[in-house]
């Protein structure tokens, strides 16, 4: 364990933080605020490491792979690592009465750690993220546009209403490249070649169709996760991980339960794996959504026991890589961020977005920020900035319809700033039939590719998370600061102070 201290009042001090997978807080706090953790252990494994959860504690901040302390003048400490390819570098600052503990522990082999203090912390964040990026091999290929399936039919998609976008979106001339089916075109999680009954067709049958309109076909897959009723269960169950007592691991809730995941050690598993990748290229799709990858990285007893978290998670992903070939496009999803670099095109880089601002009641009384929510997702994305030098950043889906969506104009256009800011992957589950002129304009804006954006200042947001942009200020508060309205964004126009 590596171990520093910073004799600074810990009172001065703000904390920028970034959990381990895609869905779990990243955030800007005041050092000496209470670090939130889910009180139900499925929580707590559905979006946060259980071998490293949050603290819980006030004045314990729990990151993973960085870790900064933000002076009122924009100076600090950076903590950073340079290889994250089969080591976990597990974060924590400790404040004291009157100083910082700063701590990094490596799960995995050994690799160069950095704390080191900075007039810019801003600058430095990003300059050690491009260097990790560079050490790894990262992939960031140019931002794709993509309708999905997920965020209007949910797990009652079909391949009709696929369809029907696909030829609307023609006919409005929208810049879509890619047209991705999300989860609940299959039966079960493990048997992805079972079509489920309601879907009205396979999902081998759409990338053709989606040729023929001129669009890329995308494809969910949860392809590490094993629900309990599959075949795939009950033909393979050595391919599972287990707990010490030797039984499969269930773990986390969806799909009505909690579900299980392959041993990534397994060559077994690691070949099924690499088939599951070559079928569904096989089937026409190129660019592939995988999900719930931090499955495999859940504490347990694997099938070779001298393979740390870290490294089986990079194995599976890097047979799934094998399977579907160099040129797909990968985004990854609920997958812990940095062991990914170099093996995906894109990650996702917070929760779900949902058409509602806030669900209060599992944010603060049950302590889970990770769900959906527009406030959960710009508040971590944004504050996951400078990871635009790891992956190409997908911060998730633009709202832009006013059916079947409890948002108000305010926020719709706070999301549509969350995407300009981040500069990454553009996507939309928008009914293409549920947008009228002014929706229709919204999303044409939301389409439109923008390079990263970069914060002002980290000195006094407007909420837990990274506020203020160059371009733009984000109020993530429940009121208005400074003219700004509450949930709002308000683009730079030039003539304001910086
Ligand atoms: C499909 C969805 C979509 C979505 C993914 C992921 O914490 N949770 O309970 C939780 C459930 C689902 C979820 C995220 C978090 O969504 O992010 O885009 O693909 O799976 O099931």
């Amino acid at each position: 364990m590596h171990k520093w201290t910073v004799n600074e009042a810990p009172q001065g001090l703000r904390v920028l933080i970034s959990g381990f997978q895609s869905w779990s807080e990243a955030e800007l706090r005041p050092l000496t605020d209470v670090q939130p953790c889910p009180g139900q252990g499925w929580r707590v494994e559905q979006g946060h490491d259980p071998g490293f959860p949050p603290s819980g504690e006030a004045g314990v901040w729990r990151s993973h792979t960085v870790l900064a302390l933000v002076r009122a003048d924009g100076s600090g400490w950076v903590g950073s690592v340079g290889d994250a390819t089969r080591t976990f570098a597990q974060w924590e600052a400790r404040a004291g009465a009157a100083d910082v503990t700063v701590t990094c522990t490596l799960e995995g082999p050994e690799v160069p750690v950095t704390w080191e203090e900075s007039g810019n912390v801003i600058a430095t964040l990003e300059a050690r993220a491009t260097e990790l990026g560079a050490a790894m091999g990262a992939r960031t290929p140019a931002p794709l546009r993509v309708w999905c399936s997920w965020y209007s039919y949910y797990r009652e998609v079909t391949l009709d209403a696929m369809l029907d976008n696909a030829r609307l979106t023609r006919e409005h001339g929208l810049d879509f490249d890619v047209f991705q089916l999300d989860d609940g075109f299959q039966t079960f999680l493990g048997d992805w070649e079972d079509p489920s009954s309601h879907f009205g067709g396979h999902a081998r049958e759409l990338p053709a169709r989606l040729a023929e309109l001129g669009f890329t076909a995308g494809l969910w897959l949860a392809p590490f996760l094993v629900q309990p009723q599959s075949r795939l269960f009950r033909d393979h169950p050595e391919w599972l991980l287990r707990g010490e007592d030797g039984a499969p691991l269930a773990f986390g809730n969806n799909w009505g339960g909690p579900y299980h995941a392959l041993d990534t050690t397994h060559p077994g598993a690691l070949a099924w794996i690499r088939e599951l990748g070559r079928t569904v290229r096989g089937w026409g799709y190129t660019y592939l959504k995988i999900d719930f990858l931090y499955g495999a990285t859940q504490p347990g007893v694997r099938h070779d026991p001298a393979v740390g978290r870290a490294e089986a998670y990079r194995m599976g992903l890097q047979a799934f890589r094998d399977g579907v070939g160099e040129d797909a496009f990968i985004l990854a999803c609920g997958a812990p961020l940095a062991q990914s670099i170099g093996l995906v095109d894109a990650m996702r880089t917070g929760p779900d977005v949902a058409p509602l601002w806030d669900e209060e009641s599992r944010r603060v009384w049950l302590g889970d920020a990770t769900g959906p929510s527009a406030r959960n997702a710009l508040h971590t994305a944004l504050s996951r900035w400078y990871q635009h030098a790891w992956y190409q950043p997908d911060p998730d889906v633009a709202i832009c319809r006013r059916e079947l969506s409890l948002l108000n104009a305010t926020e719709r256009e706070a999301i549509a700033g969350m995407l300009d800011v981040i500069g990454g992957l553009r996507a939309s589950s928008d009914p293409i039939s549920m947008l009228d002129e002014e929706g229709l304009a919204l999303l044409r804006r939301c389409l439109t590719v923008s390079t990263p954006d970069r914060p002002a200042t980290l000195a006094a947001p407007y909420g837990d998370a990274v506020t203020h942009f160059t371009r733009g200020t984000f109020n993530l508060t429940d009121r208005a600061q400074d003219g700004l309205p509450a949930h709002g964004y308000r683009p730079r126009t030039g003539k304001e102070q910086p």
